[in-house]
């Protein structure tokens, strides 16, 4: 029995050597001290032995097991901490790669545009101001002595909602209000959405507009046009040229058309032109009396000027983009260049 122990001591030592894996070690184990393992099988065979015999062997046998025992341990420290510099190497970050750089999101150039165009009027010393996109009759067309038959307010051009109201057609409504809740002198500007029924290459069912009103005492045409100018050198560059077309508008008396020289072209004519060397950018004109009795305001005492203007149309010439239906596309590839 004990040349049996002694085989079994020298088998394991020999097989612990060759060990790889927890795994492995613990089928070793099992086979050794196991419920029906090799070594256990032994000591179980203890009980036939003589009453001399089984104290040594006991003895011989405890022996046995105790340097089994420790140097399974052994091994399992030795493989843990293997395995754990394995680990360590495989998880390792290279703390000198580069970092990723994580996608940022930007203004849409509509709204680049936008802002820009109110840093401009910003520095002049007009104040934003914003309102409602939901209005009412009153406020997006009486109060602004737009007529009853004005084509402006058919089915065709509007969008009504229920119970009188309706999506803003311009931010026109926007003045009346802060009109109404503010007294002269006024120089506010008002960017917002507008919606109109409308669809082609220059038109989309919601757009963007600045419009602006400065209202005090002696306000005149000239200085509605040193304004206009200003902000078109600012917005176009130093060399651009402005000329003024009389027009017509409801809320405005006299009212003009303005147009800068062509940014194509610089004025000598082109096909974004229409071989005309200028190009349409907004409407403006002195407010008209109607418009101030609306709000109480004295048309004998009070003036002002007010101006509109498209942002995608002033966007369209900044970047140069023909339709202005690719804005509202939301094709990445589109967006990603501004
Ligand atoms: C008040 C009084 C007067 C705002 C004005 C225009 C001329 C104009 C258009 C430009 C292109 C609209 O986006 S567009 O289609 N706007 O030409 N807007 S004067 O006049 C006002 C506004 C409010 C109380």
């Amino acid at each position: 029995m004990k040349a049996e122990l002694e085989a079994i001591q020298t088998e394991v030592l020999e097989q612990l050597k060759q060990i790889a894996s927890s795994d492995e070690l613990e089928t070793l184990r099992i086979t050794y001290f196991g419920r029906n393992g090799k070594l256990t099988d032994v000591m179980k065979g203890m009980g036939s032995l003589s009453k001399e015999e089984r104290p040594i062997v006991g003895k011989f046998a405890n022996d046995v097991r105790a340097t089994l025992t420790e140097a399974f341990e052994k091994t399992k420290t030795a493989l843990e901490s293997q395995q754990q510099e394995q680990q360590l190497k495989d998880e390792a970050i290279d703390i000198t790669l580069p970092g990723r750089k994580p996608a940022y999101g930007k203004a849409h150039p509509v709204i680049q545009t936008l802002e820009r165009i109110e840093t401009i009027f910003t520095r002049m010393g007009f104040q934003t101001v914003t309102g409602p996109e939901v209005e009412t009759e009153h406020y997006n067309f009486d109060a602004l002595n737009t007529p009853i038959d004005h084509p402006a307010r058919d089915l065709h051009d509007t969008f009504y909602l229920t119970d009188g109201q309706l999506l803003r057609t311009h931010t026109s409504p926007v003045q009346i209000r802060a009109m109404e809740s503010q007294k002269p002198p006024l120089r506010i500007i008002v960017p917002g959405k507008a919606y109109r029924v409308d669809y082609d290459v220059s038109h989309t069912p919601m757009f963007h507009q600045v419009e602006g009103l400065l209202v005090d005492k002696h306000v005149t045409f000239s200085e509605l046009k040193g304004v206009l100018v200003s902000f078109a050198r600012q917005m176009f560059g130093d060399q651009t040229q402005m000329r003024f077309r009389p027009h017509f508008f409801p809320f405005t008396e006299p009212s003009a058309e303005a147009d800068i020289s062509c940014t194509v072209c610089q004025g000598k004519g082109c096909r974004s032109c229409g071989h005309t060397g200028w190009i349409e950018i907004l409407g403006a004109g002195a407010v008209d009396p109607e418009v101030f009795k609306a709000v109480n305001y004295d048309p004998e005492k009070i003036t002002g000027f007010a101006f509109g203007m498209g942002v995608e149309r002033i966007a369209n010439l900044q970047f140069r983009i023909p339709d202005i239906r690719t804005f509202y596309e939301n094709d990445l590839r589109f967006l990603q260049q501004f």
